[in-house]
């Protein structure tokens, strides 16, 4: 009962690892009972004076970085929040992120990782979803206002909610973050509360987000200790040591420039993490050449942006050891022209928020890296390839792609219907993914089953969008579908029905969308009206014959 208590209850709707196979995983060294802000001060102690995070004009030193955290996670907790609690973060990729997060896993409160287009639709549904007791957010960013929108999301929820705010113009009611963070106080103290106080290695460290394919994004619970192992594969399998430099451009709540090995990966190497807010070509060659980036990683869409600026390229790229590309399909005729067009290497990435992580290998041949996905960090992930009706298939053969792993959990959070068709009666997550194994073990991703668009990286439930636009009174009947795309892989174009004597635009439908809070980068950007929908068998829109239509 206190167990409970002191975790305000999530405990309770994460589906934890059978017993036998968690006690196998801490055998075998996976996981190793300890939270993910214990090593913060073990890595001051050993290198205080070396930079840790760079944004801009902003250096923190491991040092800076450990008290900062301790400084946040004490002001935090003194502001009434604690253990288990969960807190929405909705920062762009600043210094403040890293400190944010590294504040939240000393004291045990869990970060749940939004995006900054996220909007109402996405931040109250989430919110509510796993009772966030406070919002972090920017004040402004992109001409966008997040504390009114943080207001908006608060007022939604059921319970009490702290706005915090980043950013020079906090408003009355509203938290400064760099307030707490630099609060006085004695270091040594607030140090030992906070070790006194620590989360354990079971404990939910993070929640992040799935593409997913229901109504609202899925929410997946990563507990310390399998983060603090996929980090450490991750790093390893990308050889981060010391030197590293990690660029992050993605924005740095995605589970990929977070934690594979991306910033968190970077830190627990000893090395050093660059944030940058965006991916513009000309600012990530300066950064590069400024700070002596070293890996850096990026979804196909972005890589082919810097492949295509290279040519007017002035900056000395010659640090860059190696680009990770994943998200979605790179194409081998890109993956070709990174090496020649950016002097670095190309290690592929397949991964997913909820566990599984493939990487091919710095070294690795062409014909592996620019053709495969590479293989599983783990030896402890467990693949398994079936056909429609869930048998194995042949060696070889095309199948979707069943997981399993110390890293990759049993279910998705709170959600048990959910988890009942995306994970089998024995514990393996279905990816959605078609895939096939090379004889040398290499993944290739050959297509999916789910049925969610992926633009640019970026996953977009088919569902989500359609459930929206139903309820406008114009429409009768929605269906959202992958449009194929050059430049980002996929867009989303939506058919519908509509009811008699109504009409609906493209802009019309997305002004609608857009004041119902959905984030701009799931709106249609093609709308078909149809007289009518062929249906499946079960009574569905046949998506197979409008993908044909497209
Ligand atoms: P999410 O569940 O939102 O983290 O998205 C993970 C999904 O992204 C995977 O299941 C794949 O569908 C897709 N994905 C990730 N990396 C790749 C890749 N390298 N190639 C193709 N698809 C990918
Ligand atoms: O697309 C993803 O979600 C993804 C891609 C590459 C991911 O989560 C990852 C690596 O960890």
């Amino acid at each position: 009962m206190s167990e409970l208590l002191a975790d305000n209850g999530i405990t309770e709707r994460v589906v934890p690892w059978p017993a036998d196979l968690a006690h196998a995983y801490r055998a075998a060294g996976c996981w190793r009972g300890r939270p993910l802000g214990a090593s913060l001060w073990e890595w001051a102690a050993r290198r205080p004076e070396r930079v840790a995070v760079v944004d801009g004009d902003v250096r923190l030193t491991y040092r800076d970085l450990a008290e900062h955290a301790d400084g946040l996670a004490t002001g935090l907790a003194a502001s009434g929040l604690g253990r288990g609690d969960t807190v929405l973060v909705q920062l762009p990729n600043q210094w403040e992120f890293v400190v944010v997060t590294f504040a939240c896993f000393r004291l045990g409160l869990v970060p749940v990782m939004m995006l900054p287009p996220h909007r109402e639709h996405e931040l109250a549904s989430i919110g509510a979803h796993v009772g966030a007791k406070a919002i972090v957010v920017p004040d402004s960013w992109k001409g966008y206002d997040h504390q009114d929108l943080a207001e908006r999301v608060a007022a939604t929820l059921p319970h009490p909610v702290r706005v915090l705010v980043v950013g020079d113009e906090v408003r009355a009611g509203h938290v400064d973050v760099r307030g707490l963070i630099k609060q006085s106080g004695d270091p040594a103290a607030r140090r030992q509360w906070l070790d006194e106080h620590a989360p354990s290695g079971s404990d939910v460290a993070v929640f992040l987000l799935s593409g997913g394919t229901t109504g609202t994004p899925k929410v997946i619970a990563r507990t310390h200790d399998d983060y603090e192992y996929n980090i450490r594969r991750c790093a390893a399998a990308c050889g981060f040591g010391p030197d590293t430099v990690y660029l992050a451009v993605l924005p740095a709540g995605h589970n990929f420039p977070l934690a594979n090995p991306g910033i968190l990966g970077a830190l627990y190497a000893g090395g050093r993490a660059v944030l940058l807010p965006s991916p513009r070509p000309d600012a990530v060659f300066e950064a590069i050449e400024a700070e002596g980036v070293t890996a850096t990683s990026a979804v196909p869409a972005v890589a082919l942006r810097w492949i295509e600026a290279a040519a007017e390229n002035t900056r000395d790229l010659g640090s860059l050891q190696h680009l990770h590309v994943g998200g979605s399909v790179l194409a081998p005729e890109v993956a070709a022209r990174i090496g020649p067009a950016l002097g670095c290497g190309l290690q592929q990435v397949y991964g997913m928020a909820e566990g599984l992580v493939c990487y091919t290998a710095p070294g690795a041949s062409d014909e592996e890296a620019h053709g495969t996905q590479g293989k599983p960090i783990s030896p402890f992930d467990e693949l398994l390839l079936v056909d429609p009706d869930g048998e194995p298939v042949a060696p070889g053969e095309v199948g979707e792609l069943l997981t399993r792993g110390p890293y990759t959990p049993r279910g998705y959070f709170g959600v048990p219907e959910v988890n009942r068709q995306s994970f089998t009666p024995d514990g393996w997550f279905r990816t959605g993914d078609l895939v096939r194994i090379t004889p040398a073990g290499d993944l290739v991703v050959c297509g999916r089953v789910k049925d969610l668009i992926n633009r640019g990286g970026e996953k977009i439930s088919a569902a989500e969008v359609e459930l929206l636009a139903q309820e406008l009174p114009a429409v009768a009947e929605a269906a959202a579908v992958p449009m194929p795309d050059l430049e980002l892989g996929e867009r989303v174009c939506l058919f519908v029905r509509l009811h008699p004597g109504h009409s609906l635009t493209l802009e019309q439908l997305c002004t609608a969308l857009t004041a119902r809070g959905l984030a701009a980068f799931k709106l249609p950007e093609r709308l078909e009206v149809l007289d009518a929908f062929r249906h499946t068998a079960v009574g569905k829109a046949d998506k197979k014959v409008l993908r044909e239509l497209l």
